[in-house]
């Protein structure tokens, strides 16, 4: 066969899939968690069922533990293009994003099914609106489950225990605020960070949910954990809208598919893996505050001061209050 008639055969080739490997397209996808947490899982259950579906077109390479640097990099880099996906929460994307803002309000969700109800109507389409203007689309979110407080020296029950403690959060003007307003101080400090500056005592107690308190070990330094429940917000898969727009319809219909497949696997295994994170902080000496210790209501009042700030116009506290109203 002649060159040319080479050439023209192995398209045909990669045209049916067979070159596929050959012809794979490298996706970078940008993760701050290490192997094990349950959000890496999900991704490399998009990862498989990415290259399933495109017979190898698309392949997904999880840099995990920030190699790519920490969640605000992530965020900027998806949006000028130079990461093709990236794993983010929205609590760190509030300076950009007002219904992120909104999400982020303490006490806004009562459970988990609350919140994948309200993600699921209107507000998740606001959401996926006001982040496609910034240059990055929408692939699904993830669990997050519920964020509470822990602490070093003394669990945190009530208000009045907040005096004087300085609390490391994301860089989340409504986080700082809420901090503020129940007497801490806060600190932020960036995920990959916070291990150094509790052994620096640097920083009094953080917040987060159960997986990630255990699988980045804050539980080692922080062994109190109250569970107050402050918060819900969800994470977020986002695609670059330079990197969606060099795939083919078909390679963008398979990426949404994976996408939504790894969120329903993340949502079965949510709930067992905040309990085995839960029974391993036991385990390694923690001491569990239940909710019914904290004394909420105290707190609940402060918290919601924080509302006034960034409920701002008649829009959105209709919006709120539909969110807090709905079951
Ligand atoms: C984790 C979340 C991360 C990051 C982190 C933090 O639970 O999965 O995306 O937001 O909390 O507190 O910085």
């Amino acid at each position: 066969m002649s060159r040319r008639g080479w050439g023209a055969f192995a398209l045909g080739l990669a045209m049916t899939g067979l070159f596929s490997s050959a012809e794979a397209k490298d996706l970078a996808l940008a993760e701050i968690h290490p192997p094990g947490h349950i959000i890496v899982k999900a991704e490399e259950l998009f990862a498989s069922r990415l290259a399933e579906l495109t017979r190898g077109e698309l392949a997904v390479n999880i840099k995990h533990s920030a190699q790519l640097g920490n969640e605000e990099k992530s965020w900027e880099s998806v949006r000028n293009g130079s990461v093709d996906v990236v794993r983010i929460n929205l609590g760190g994307m509030v300076k950009d994003i007002q219904s992120a803002r909104l999400l982020s309000l303490p006490y806004l969700f009562r459970s988990r099914e609350h919140m994948w109800r309200v993600l699921g109507g209107d507000f998740g389409k606001r959401v996926k609106a006001e982040v496609e203007k910034t240059g990055a689309v929408v692939l699904a979110y993830y669990d997050s489950g519920a964020r509470s407080f822990y602490t070093t020296h003394k669990p945190i029950q009530k208000r009045s225990d907040f005096n004087g403690l300085r609390i490391r959060v994301q860089d989340s003007p409504v986080y700082k605020d809420l901090i503020s307003e129940l007497g801490g101080t806060p600190v932020v400090v960036s995920y990959e960070k916070v291990n150094e500056a509790f052994s620096k005592g640097e920083i009094d107690g953080a917040e987060n949910n159960l997986p990630s308190y255990v699988s980045s070990g804050h539980h080692q330094y922080a062994r109190y954990y109250s569970m107050d429940e402050h918060s819900s917000v969800p994470e977020i898969l986002l695609m670059s809208k330079k990197s969606w727009d060099t795939l083919t319809a078909e390679q963008q219909k398979a990426v949404t598919t994976a996408a939504a497949e790894s969120s329903a696997y993340m949502k079965k295994l949510w709930a067992e893996s905040e309990a085995q994170a839960l029974a391993k902080a036991r385990k390694e000496g923690a001491v569990i505050l239940e909710k019914h210790q904290v004394y909420l209501s105290g707190i609940e009042t402060y918290a919601v001061k924080v509302y006034s700030k960034y409920v701002t116009n008649s829009e959105d506290l209709g919006v709120i209050l539909d969110i807090l109203r709905s079951e």
